[in-house]
């Protein structure tokens, strides 16, 4: 690795000294298609026939972006340099490819479209139509990066061409969002069924999480295992890309469901526990320390997410631990296993989709390359 690379992570914990915290203007409501059922909970379906493809109400859009305002100062206030991305104004147009059209989403959750592995940026080939051209809000901050040493990688974007999602996934199977109650084992992903095909590789940075040399991937509804494939042959032999399962009935990103919180200690989501045994006994046979944190009580709305955004966390280091400030059971959780919460108000963001370990990217943690099983 270049030393003199301003972008270096490897893992979760290791003290943050850089970080990109999305920004939220030019969001678009994404129009309800087929594939977009699996991402927009079901109560909110009428929302999204009336905005599909237009700009959010605008208060909304502010109180989000007031809370990702809050989230740089508190980082600020830790020591940790907060970058921003591009505001867009094109976000509202209909863009139209050779084999799609479809208008923009262009959220704020910048861990979807951006995985910094060691010195390397990698954008993400998304599967979500309105996604496409996310990746262009960071296009200033990426190049800034290789300028100065760090490695750019945009891995090969789908055509996201028909024959890249299921057109006959049962939309009784939608209304089983992702991982809150009790779920028949015929749903969808736990019977083996996503909304995406295998038809050309896509993945979402989210659905993989970094240990060091190990790297967690989850098949989801937004990521195949061609995308998965993809990943561990471009990273090489330096890294061990792991297929992982949870007990999902709509898995979209990993980063509510498996979260380290420092070098051997792991949070599990209670409501969709790993169900990959090679997975657990790799965790068990490093010595790994499984936590079941408490569910969510942010008064907020969750359009595209469940509750457990409130596991959804941004560790500065080991001890710190970036919280929304409304998750009081969370919060003593954590003051229990011996962390330090950072509060910020956040929970105006929620409603896009996305906690605080989404909006947030990092950039640089100190630290080096290690095996941690
Ligand atoms: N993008 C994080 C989603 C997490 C969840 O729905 O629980």
């Amino acid at each position: 690795m270049k030393t003199s690379s301003p972008v270096c992570s490897y893992n979760e914990w290791d003290p943050l000294e850089e970080v990109i915290v999305g920004t939220i203007d030019g969001v678009t409501a994404p129009v309800l298609t087929h594939d977009m059922k699996t991402f927009i909970r079901k109560d909110y379906w009428t929302f999204y026939q009336q905005y599909g493809g237009k700009p959010y109400p605008k208060e909304l859009v502010q109180k989000a972006a007031r809370a990702l305002d809050n989230l740089q100062k508190v980082l600020e206030d830790e020591g940790v340099v907060v970058r921003r991305p591009d505001s867009v104004d094109y976000a509202h147009h209909v863009f139209k490819t050779p084999y799609f059209e479809s208008a923009g989403f262009f959220n704020a959750d910048v861990r979807d479209v951006l995985l910094v592995v060691g010195d390397e940026i990698i954008e993400a080939p998304m599967s979500q139509r309105c996604r496409y051209f996310e990746f262009l809000r960071y296009r200033t901050l990426i190049q800034e990066y290789f300028d100065k040493g760090s490695i750019w990688t945009a891995a090969p974007k789908p055509r996201m061409a028909n024959s890249l999602y299921d057109w006959d996934y049962p939309e009784e199977d939608m209304a089983f969002f992702r991982g809150e109650g009790n779920v028949p084992d015929s749903v969808g992903p736990l019977n083996g069924r996503f909304i995406t095909t295998e038809a050309e590789p896509c993945f979402d940075a989210a659905d993989f999480t970094r240990f060091g040399r190990d790297i967690l991937a989850q098949r989801s509804h937004v990521t195949n295992d061609l995308g998965i494939k993809w990943m561990q042959r471009h990273l090489g032999s330096d890294y061990r890309i792991h297929t992982v399962k949870f007990r999902d009935p709509g898995p979209i990103h990993m980063d509510a469901t498996w979260v380290p919180i420092g070098e051997g200690r792991v949070l599990s989501c209670p409501d969709r526990p790993c169900i990959s045994s090679d997975v657990l006994d790799m965790f068990k046979q490093g010595g790994w320390e499984i936590f079941y944190p408490p569910r969510g009580v942010a008064e907020a709305e969750f359009h595209m997410s469940s509750r457990w955004l409130s596991m959804n966390i941004l560790m500065i280091d080991q001890e710190r631990v970036v919280v929304e400030k409304s998750e009081e059971p969370t919060i003593r959780f954590f003051k229990e296993i011996g962390l330090k919460p950072i509060l910020v108000d956040f929970k105006d963001h929620y409603i896009f989709g996305g906690g605080l370990h989404c909006a947030t990217c990092d950039v640089r943690r100190r630290g080096t390359l290690q095996s941690y099983f």
